[in-house]
């Protein structure tokens, strides 16, 4: 160690050393590198201090990326038969369309921005659940950055309006926003094409129970029913909720089937699902890889008439159908 470094020098040194962070660790060392005098007998010494001062800098920036992303990242486990992501301008009624429909029960209020977390809760359809999906509010405002992950990840996409309120302006500044965003709502399936996720969607008028919603829906149909498939319906009273349910269900691309054992009556309880177009050969390998390989053909009945109808491994499976393996 260099003799002729001031007595700063030293107590900068010290308070490197007693340093319980990185960032305090960073500042001592950049008061110890300022006090130095520059002369060949500390050559040796500054070089040592800016390397270790390069090697805290960049953990810091590493801590820092890794906290960003924490914040910065919500993803949600997709459960049940498929995913449902509700998104729409502030205080159209999104959590309140989770509280009467799923299990879940995310705040609600009569102030905008409410929900900031996504909250997703689960739908009882039939035989099978559906995930729905809460989130915080689409706005040329503010809008949380995670939001777009979300909504590309989701199966479908659940555009809520407030039907008492130019739902008109509502719908078409939603979809521009996403649109800056490169996504685009469609009604049909979900691709990505040059750079764009079209997302299969759906509108949802709430608050139909408040005056002149009905007839801001007539002019919502007139002017975007071509564009999106829609539904009227009230959180508030659940009216309609039935048929959103099943557009739901519909939008999701997917068919419900179920097996049966030679001789035995199938399980209607526990349907497999399964997307649609899908065949024989594919149910087969959903249950088992085994049962693919061996599979030589099956038998299927049909709520549309069928009765054991001998298939190949290729039959596209119909919605309801009942299949038995043979092997
Ligand atoms: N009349 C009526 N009021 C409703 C209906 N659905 C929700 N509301 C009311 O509308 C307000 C906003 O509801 P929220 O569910 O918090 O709306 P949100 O879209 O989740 O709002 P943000 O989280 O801010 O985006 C609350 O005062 C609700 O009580 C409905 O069907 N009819
Ligand atoms: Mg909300």
């Amino acid at each position: 160690m260099p003799a002729n470094l001031p007595p700063q020098y030293f107590e900068a040194e010290s308070r490197y050393r007693s340093a319980k962070t990185i960032s305090q660790k960073i500042n001592a060392l950049e008061e110890m590198l300022t006090i130095m005098p520059k002369h060949k007998g500390t050559d040796r010494l500054h070089g040592e201090l800016r390397r270790k001062l390069a090697k805290f800098r960049n953990e810091l920036k590493q801590k820092k990326k890794k906290a960003a992303k924490r914040a910065s990242s919500y993803s949600i486990d997709r459960e049940g038969a498929g995913q449902v992501v509700l998104v729409g301008p502030p205080n159209v009624g999104k959590s309140q369309i989770i509280n009467i429909a799923t299990n879940a029960s995310p705040e609600v209020a009569e102030y905008p921005f409410t929900t900031r977390r996504p909250t997703p809760g689960m739908l009882n359809f039939e035989n099978i659940q559906i995930q729905l999906v809460d989130t915080p509010p689409l706005s040329p405002d503010f809008m949380e950055p995670w939001l777009l992950d979300i909504i590309r990840r989701g199966d479908l996409i659940m555009l809520v309006v407030d039907l008492s309120e130019d739902p008109l302006t509502q719908a078409e500044e939603t979809i521009t926003l996403l649109q800056n965003f490169k996504i685009r709502l469609t009604p049909n399936e979900s691709i990505f094409r040059e750079g764009i996720t079209y997302k299969k969607a759906i509108m949802v008028g709430n608050k139909q129970d408040l005056p002149k919603s009905r007839e801001h829906f007539q002019i919502l149909k007139e002017l975007l029913g071509e564009q999106l498939p829609m539904v009227a319906i009230s959180a508030k009273d659940g009216h309609n909720l039935d048929e959103l349910k099943i557009r739901l269900y519909q939008g999701l691309n997917i068919l419900r089937v179920y097996t049966k054992a030679p001789g035995k009556n199938p399980d209607l309880n526990t349907p497999f699902i399964l997307e649609k177009g899908s065949t024989v050969q594919d149910l087969a390998g959903y249950i088992h890889k085994d049962f693919l390989q061996k599979l030589k053909y099956a038998r299927v009945w049909s709520p549309r008439g069928l009765k054991g109808l001998m298939v190949q491994r290729d039959y596209a499976l119909q919605e309801g159908d009942i299949v038995e393996l043979h092997t």
